[in-house]
């Protein structure tokens, strides 16, 4: 890779108790020169989606998109009430104090796709509910 051109800042995703089955990884992104994240995957999940929480009528539902812009030189926040990184088919309890390793594709402007290796720890399943 030339150069990396999009950062990570503060990843974390949010521990599950037993059995739970999903869970989500925050973080702040900032492209250097523009991109969009367009797939993330994790080996603690069977299936990783980017998702948006958005009003259903008078309900916040999260859902599915097929990626998430990344305006350049600006820091976009994934965060509990908003982007997120939905870790799905969890394959084990994500415990405080755990990492968990995602790897994120982010396509350029100019169509060269960039992947990111992300350490993200653990925080208690109430973190970031405020
Ligand atoms: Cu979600």
């Amino acid at each position: 890779m030339a150069c990396a051109q999009t950062t990570v800042k503060d990843p974390w995703v949010r521990g599950t108790v037993a059995q739970q089955k999903a869970s989500g990884a925050f973080m702040q992104l900032t492209s250097a020169q523009g991109g969009k994240l367009i797939s993330a995957s994790s080996p603690v999940a069977g299936v990783v989606e980017i998702h948006e929480m958005a009003m259903d009528g008078n309900v916040m539902k999260m859902r599915a998109i097929p990626g998430l812009d990344l305006p350049a030189g600006k820091s976009v926040e994934l965060k509990p009430s908003g982007y997120h990184v939905m870790l799905m088919d969890l394959k084990q309890q994500l415990k405080e104090g755990d990492t968990v390793p995602l790897t994120l594709v982010v396509e350029g402007k100019d169509g060269k796709r960039e992947t990111l290796e992300v350490k993200a720890p653990v925080k208690a399943l109430a973190a970031g509910t405020k």
